[in-house]
């Protein structure tokens, strides 16, 4: 939770045809043609030192790659599936690649696995609209499997953290999951799981969740910045474009967009998996790459109110929110046309100093319990700002102004 900051990688032999990974087999692309593009798929641009030096020069701490998505592809050479690398004519090690750059470049290693898998005819579903389950499957076998993946996974690549995903379908169970948790962590002690070993979970969803039936080590909102919570962790996995896997010509968002996600996510005390989605040629498109140096390039003035903060006090507003470190408390500014700011008072510590992150201070009042603070015509930065109170106590202890 102190990285606050990864990248998250979906990538397989469908960005042939630019289609959603797993999604479009057997619609948008037909299941024999789908499942004939790993004879196709040859990524000779692939160079894992470049991939994980973009995560790192973006400010990202670990990086998160799909080692096998609902399409069943292995991104690894498995003993357990001729369905994999090793069956296209590119033949390397994808994984293993990326698990020796991130060592190099001192990034952490983690790895997606889907737990449905509609290509496995042990699985019995496989996402072709028949509301019965395939008679001729064995789930029993198709668990073996997973586990001897996964034994291989954390045996050969040790990641830090597993990404687990696909687990809503009927025949996977909250046993299995159970079962499967005890299993890594027998593993691999510090192991750490997110929480798609079992059916509950925040996602898409705008339900409340029951964090005492949740499975795994932390919850996954996805697509959406997770609520402010102390109590229990979180990250949010978000595209960067609209797909998960590489789409032509996707819709990019704003570097700010992609700032402003990755503030709101620490301000509300959880990560961001940010996901691109790399190209057929082994390359992350220079669109994409030149966003994340944006966010790298702010990063490196102003990360201290990002890495190894706590979110809040405040409750993040339209206008801003709040990190805290130490005697400090940042806020975000995500406005840059306001010409002054005013917070309530906080309880049981004096504001020393308030001034913008390597900038200049900033005239503050206090009048009937309000934080009044004076903004300058031209905000220091054009992306967002932070306004740093220098507090005569640790702001860990401060309670939440909701
Ligand atoms: O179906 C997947 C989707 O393709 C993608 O992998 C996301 C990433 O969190 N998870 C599932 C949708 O919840």
């Amino acid at each position: 939770m102190d990285k606050r900051f990864g990248m998250f990688i979906h990538w397989g032999p469908v960005t042939l045809r630019g289609t959603e990974i797993g999604w479009s087999r057997g619609h948008q692309v037909a299941l024999s043609d789908y499942d004939n593009l790993y004879k196709e798929f040859n990524p000779v641009l692939f160079d894992a030192d470049t991939w994980v030096k973009v995560a790192r020069d973006a400010g990202m701490k670990y990086i998160t790659i799909t080692s096998k998505h609902h399409d069943g592809f292995c991104l690894w050479p498995s003993e357990f599936t001729e369905y994999d690398i090793m069956a296209t004519p590119f033949k390397k090690d994808v994984l293993g690649e990326l698990a020796k750059a991130c060592e190099k470049y001192n990034i952490r290693f983690c790895i997606y696995y889907s737990l449905l898998d509609w290509h496995d005819p042990d699985y019995p579903m496989h996402n072709d609209g028949s509301k019965e389950l395939d008679s001729q499957a064995n789930m029993d076998k198709f668990v073996l499997t997973i586990k001897n993946q996964l034994k291989e996974l954390v045996t050969n690549y040790d990641p830090y953290m597993l990404w687990f995903d696909g687990q809503w379908e009927s025949p996977w169970t909250d046993e299995m999951g159970a079962d499967l948790y005890s299993y890594l962590k027998g593993l691999k002690k510090d192991l750490i799981i997110n929480n798609r070993l079992g059916k509950e979970m925040t996602a898409i969803h705008d339900k409340e969740v029951d964090y005492t039936k949740m499975i795994g080590d932390y919850d996954t909102p996805e697509q959406k910045i997770g609520k402010l919570n102390l109590d229990f962790p979180w990250e949010s996995c978000i595209t960067i474009g609209n797909q998960w896997a590489w789409k032509p010509n996707d819709k990019l968002k704003s570097a700010k967009e992609c700032l402003h996600t990755l503030i709101r996510t620490a301000s509300g005390n959880g990560n961001l998996l940010f996901n691109v989605g790399p190209m057929p040629d082994g390359r992350i498109e220079q669109r994409q790459t030149e966003l994340l140096d944006q966010m790298g390039h702010w990063l490196r003035s102003y990360g201290e109110s990002i890495y190894e903060t706590t979110g809040g006090p405040y409750s993040p507003t339209h206008e801003y929110s709040a990190t805290r470190k130490d005697n400090k408390v940042f806020i975000h500014l995500f406005q840059n046309n306001q010409s002054e700011l005013v917070l309530p008072s906080l309880k049981g510590v004096t504001v020393l100093t308030a001034s913008f992150m390597n900038g200049s201070d900033v005239k503050m009042k206090i009048h009937e319990g309000k934080y009044n603070f004076t903004l300058p015509h031209h905000l220091p930065d054009s992306i967002s700002n932070v306004l740093v109170l220098q507090l005569d106590k640790p702001a860990r202890d401060l309670s939440l102004i909701r």
